[in-house]
Protein backbone atom coordinates (compact mmCIF):
# COMPACT_ATOMS: atom_id res chain seq x y z
CA UNK A 1 0.00 0.00 0.00
CA UNK A 2 2.89 2.47 0.71
CA UNK A 3 4.32 1.81 -2.66
CA UNK A 4 0.78 2.38 -4.40
CA UNK A 5 0.80 6.15 -2.09
CA UNK A 6 4.55 6.66 -3.50
CA UNK A 7 3.14 5.78 -7.29
CA UNK A 8 -0.04 8.30 -6.72
CA UNK A 9 2.42 10.91 -5.38
CA UNK A 10 5.63 11.08 -8.12
CA UNK A 11 6.86 13.56 -6.94
CA UNK A 12 9.04 12.88 -3.50
CA UNK A 13 6.88 13.81 -0.94
CA UNK A 14 9.21 16.61 0.76
CA UNK A 15 9.06 19.37 2.27
CA UNK A 16 6.63 17.87 4.95
CA UNK A 17 9.03 14.88 5.14
CA UNK A 18 8.17 11.12 3.31
CA UNK A 19 5.38 9.26 4.40
CA UNK A 20 6.20 9.43 7.96
CA UNK A 21 4.00 8.67 10.99
CA UNK A 22 1.41 10.65 10.22
CA UNK A 23 0.67 8.75 6.70
CA UNK A 24 -1.53 5.99 6.42
CA UNK A 25 -3.45 3.74 4.17
CA UNK A 26 -6.63 3.54 5.92
CA UNK A 27 -8.32 0.46 3.80
CA UNK A 28 -8.44 -0.15 -0.03
CA UNK A 29 -10.50 3.11 -0.41
CA UNK A 30 -9.72 5.72 1.76
CA UNK A 31 -6.01 7.37 2.55
CA UNK A 32 -4.91 9.90 4.83
CA UNK A 33 -2.23 11.62 3.86
CA UNK A 34 -0.03 14.81 5.17
CA UNK A 35 1.48 16.17 2.51
CA UNK A 36 0.96 18.85 0.08
CA UNK A 37 -1.81 19.03 -1.96
CA UNK A 38 -0.16 20.20 -5.05
CA UNK A 39 2.00 17.27 -5.27
CA UNK A 40 -0.31 14.33 -5.80
CA UNK A 41 -0.79 12.69 -9.67
CA UNK A 42 -4.35 11.69 -8.50
CA UNK A 43 -7.46 12.10 -10.89
CA UNK A 44 -8.41 15.39 -8.99
CA UNK A 45 -7.72 17.15 -6.22
CA UNK A 46 -10.35 19.04 -4.41
CA UNK A 47 -9.36 22.70 -3.63
CA UNK A 48 -10.96 25.00 -0.96
CA UNK A 49 -11.83 27.59 -2.54
CA UNK A 50 -13.89 30.85 -2.39
CA UNK A 51 -17.17 31.82 -4.48
CA UNK A 52 -15.10 33.93 -6.70
CA UNK A 53 -13.26 31.04 -7.63
CA UNK A 54 -10.23 33.85 -8.18
CA UNK A 55 -8.02 32.21 -6.07
CA UNK A 56 -6.74 33.42 -2.11
CA UNK A 57 -4.87 32.08 0.39
CA UNK A 58 -4.33 29.01 2.11
CA UNK A 59 -4.48 25.77 -0.05
CA UNK A 60 -6.21 27.50 -2.81
CA UNK A 61 -3.12 29.99 -3.20
CA UNK A 62 -1.04 26.75 -3.05
CA UNK A 63 -2.64 25.58 -6.11
CA UNK A 64 -2.81 28.32 -8.30
CA UNK A 65 0.54 29.26 -7.86
CA UNK A 66 1.33 25.46 -8.74
CA UNK A 67 -1.20 25.27 -11.58
CA UNK A 68 -0.28 28.88 -13.41
CA UNK A 69 -2.08 31.65 -14.14
CA UNK A 70 -4.18 29.76 -17.31
CA UNK A 71 -6.24 28.24 -13.90
CA UNK A 72 -7.00 31.94 -12.98
CA UNK A 73 -8.39 32.48 -16.59
CA UNK A 74 -10.41 29.46 -17.00
CA UNK A 75 -11.91 30.02 -13.34
CA UNK A 76 -13.04 33.82 -14.41
CA UNK A 77 -15.05 32.28 -17.08
CA UNK A 78 -17.01 29.95 -14.62
CA UNK A 79 -19.34 33.12 -12.83
CA UNK A 80 -18.36 31.99 -9.62
CA UNK A 81 -19.51 29.17 -7.16
CA UNK A 82 -22.51 28.99 -4.25
CA UNK A 83 -21.14 27.82 -0.78
CA UNK A 84 -21.56 24.49 -0.39
CA UNK A 85 -21.54 23.80 -4.29
CA UNK A 86 -18.51 22.45 -6.64
CA UNK A 87 -16.90 23.25 -10.32
CA UNK A 88 -14.09 21.67 -12.12
CA UNK A 89 -11.08 22.98 -14.47
CA UNK A 90 -8.64 21.78 -16.24
CA UNK A 91 -5.34 21.57 -13.80
CA UNK A 92 -2.69 22.96 -16.10
CA UNK A 93 0.91 22.43 -14.92
CA UNK A 94 -0.43 21.06 -11.85
CA UNK A 95 0.42 16.44 -12.07
CA UNK A 96 -3.13 15.61 -11.14
CA UNK A 97 -5.58 15.66 -14.16
CA UNK A 98 -8.55 18.36 -12.99
CA UNK A 99 -9.44 20.46 -10.40
CA UNK A 100 -12.49 20.81 -8.62
CA UNK A 101 -12.67 23.53 -6.52
CA UNK A 102 -15.30 23.94 -4.19
CA UNK A 103 -16.24 26.63 -1.65
CA UNK A 104 -17.07 25.77 2.11
CA UNK A 105 -18.77 27.34 5.04
CA UNK A 106 -17.63 30.23 7.13
CA UNK A 107 -18.01 28.51 10.68
CA UNK A 108 -20.11 30.43 12.81
CA UNK A 109 -21.73 28.19 15.64
CA UNK A 110 -24.48 30.02 15.74
CA UNK A 111 -25.26 28.67 12.32
CA UNK A 112 -23.50 25.11 12.66
CA UNK A 113 -26.60 23.23 11.17
CA UNK A 114 -26.48 25.70 8.15
CA UNK A 115 -22.07 24.91 8.29
CA UNK A 116 -22.65 21.16 8.18
CA UNK A 117 -25.34 20.77 5.59
CA UNK A 118 -22.87 23.39 2.99
CA UNK A 119 -19.45 21.19 3.95
CA UNK A 120 -21.85 18.27 3.26
CA UNK A 121 -22.68 19.74 0.13
CA UNK A 122 -19.03 20.36 -1.01
CA UNK A 123 -18.48 16.52 -0.54
CA UNK A 124 -20.97 15.61 -2.36
CA UNK A 125 -21.32 17.82 -5.30
CA UNK A 126 -17.22 17.55 -5.71
CA UNK A 127 -17.94 13.37 -5.90
CA UNK A 128 -20.43 13.53 -8.16
CA UNK A 129 -18.56 15.86 -10.65
CA UNK A 130 -15.79 13.67 -10.09
CA UNK A 131 -18.05 10.79 -11.23
CA UNK A 132 -19.85 12.62 -14.03
CA UNK A 133 -15.92 13.47 -15.34
CA UNK A 134 -15.18 9.81 -14.84
CA UNK A 135 -12.18 10.48 -12.13
CA UNK A 136 -11.30 8.04 -9.58
CA UNK A 137 -8.83 8.51 -7.54
CA UNK A 138 -10.10 12.26 -5.46
CA UNK A 139 -7.86 14.01 -2.95
CA UNK A 140 -9.70 16.56 -0.50
CA UNK A 141 -8.24 19.10 1.02
CA UNK A 142 -9.13 19.59 4.43
CA UNK A 143 -11.84 22.26 3.34
CA UNK A 144 -13.17 24.96 5.74
CA UNK A 145 -10.46 23.91 8.29
CA UNK A 146 -8.06 26.67 7.95
CA UNK A 147 -9.33 30.57 7.00
CA UNK A 148 -12.59 29.62 7.32
CA UNK A 149 -12.52 28.08 11.18
CA UNK A 150 -14.72 24.77 11.02
CA UNK A 151 -13.54 22.95 14.05
CA UNK A 152 -11.32 20.18 12.90
CA UNK A 153 -12.62 17.13 14.18
CA UNK A 154 -16.51 18.33 13.37
CA UNK A 155 -15.18 18.80 9.44
CA UNK A 156 -13.41 15.67 9.81
CA UNK A 157 -16.87 13.71 10.51
CA UNK A 158 -18.92 15.28 8.22
CA UNK A 159 -16.06 14.52 5.91
CA UNK A 160 -15.76 11.14 6.43
CA UNK A 161 -20.05 9.80 6.70
CA UNK A 162 -20.58 12.04 3.41
CA UNK A 163 -17.92 10.17 1.78
CA UNK A 164 -18.99 6.68 3.32
CA UNK A 165 -22.90 7.21 2.01
CA UNK A 166 -21.35 8.43 -1.51
CA UNK A 167 -19.14 5.32 -1.68
CA UNK A 168 -21.81 3.30 -0.97
CA UNK A 169 -24.20 4.85 -3.48
CA UNK A 170 -24.32 3.62 -7.17
CA UNK A 171 -22.57 6.07 -8.56
CA UNK A 172 -19.79 6.00 -5.98
CA UNK A 173 -18.92 2.33 -7.04
CA UNK A 174 -17.12 4.19 -9.97
CA UNK A 175 -14.40 5.31 -7.86
CA UNK A 176 -11.43 3.72 -6.62
CA UNK A 177 -9.86 5.36 -3.68
CA UNK A 178 -10.48 8.92 -1.80
CA UNK A 179 -7.68 10.66 -0.09
CA UNK A 180 -7.89 13.26 3.17
CA UNK A 181 -4.76 15.38 2.88
CA UNK A 182 -4.02 17.87 5.51
CA UNK A 183 -0.93 19.85 5.88
CA UNK A 184 -1.74 19.93 10.08
CA UNK A 185 -1.40 17.44 12.66
CA UNK A 186 -4.08 18.15 14.10
CA UNK A 187 -6.11 17.59 11.16
CA UNK A 188 -4.43 14.58 10.68
CA UNK A 189 -5.05 13.34 13.89
CA UNK A 190 -9.30 13.89 14.08
CA UNK A 191 -9.16 12.11 10.47
CA UNK A 192 -7.32 9.02 11.79
CA UNK A 193 -9.22 8.81 14.97
CA UNK A 194 -12.81 9.74 12.95
CA UNK A 195 -11.98 6.84 10.26
CA UNK A 196 -12.61 3.72 11.77
CA UNK A 197 -15.89 4.68 13.13
CA UNK A 198 -16.71 4.79 9.15
CA UNK A 199 -14.87 3.03 7.85
CA UNK A 200 -13.70 -0.73 8.58
CA UNK A 201 -9.64 -0.48 8.43
CA UNK A 202 -7.59 -3.39 6.50
N1 LIG B 1 -1.78 21.14 0.66
C1 LIG B 1 -2.66 20.56 1.50
N2 LIG B 1 -3.31 21.22 2.45
C2 LIG B 1 -3.05 22.54 2.59
C3 LIG B 1 -2.14 23.24 1.75
C4 LIG B 1 -1.49 22.46 0.73
N3 LIG B 1 -0.62 23.00 -0.13
N4 LIG B 1 -2.11 24.54 2.14
C5 LIG B 1 -2.95 24.66 3.18
N5 LIG B 1 -3.51 23.46 3.47
P1 LIG B 1 -7.59 26.96 3.90
P2 LIG B 1 -10.54 27.21 4.07
C6 LIG B 1 -4.54 23.11 4.48
O1 LIG B 1 -7.44 28.15 4.78
O2 LIG B 1 -10.52 27.14 5.53
C7 LIG B 1 -8.49 30.79 0.86
O3 LIG B 1 -8.00 32.10 0.88
C8 LIG B 1 -4.66 24.02 5.68
O4 LIG B 1 -3.68 23.70 6.65
O5 LIG B 1 -6.74 26.86 2.70
O6 LIG B 1 -11.59 26.40 3.32
C9 LIG B 1 -9.67 30.63 -0.12
O7 LIG B 1 -9.54 31.48 -1.22
C10 LIG B 1 -6.07 23.68 6.16
O8 LIG B 1 -6.06 22.51 6.97
O9 LIG B 1 -9.14 26.82 3.36
C11 LIG B 1 -10.84 31.02 0.74
O10 LIG B 1 -11.02 32.41 0.79
C12 LIG B 1 -6.81 23.35 4.87
O11 LIG B 1 -5.81 23.22 3.86
C13 LIG B 1 -10.45 30.51 2.13
O12 LIG B 1 -9.03 30.47 2.14
C14 LIG B 1 -7.82 24.40 4.43
O13 LIG B 1 -7.40 25.68 4.81
C15 LIG B 1 -10.96 29.10 2.34
O14 LIG B 1 -10.68 28.73 3.66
Amino acid sequence: TLSLLYKLNRIDPSPLGPLDGATATHNDRISVLRNDITTLAVDAIVNAANRSLLGGGGVDGAIHRAAGPELVAECRNLGGCDTGSSKITEAYKLPCKKVIHTVGPIYNLLHRQRCEAALQGCYQSALQLAVQNGLKTIAFSAISTGVYGYPSPAAARIACSTVKDFLESKDGKKLDRIIFITFEEKDVSSYNRILPRFFPPS
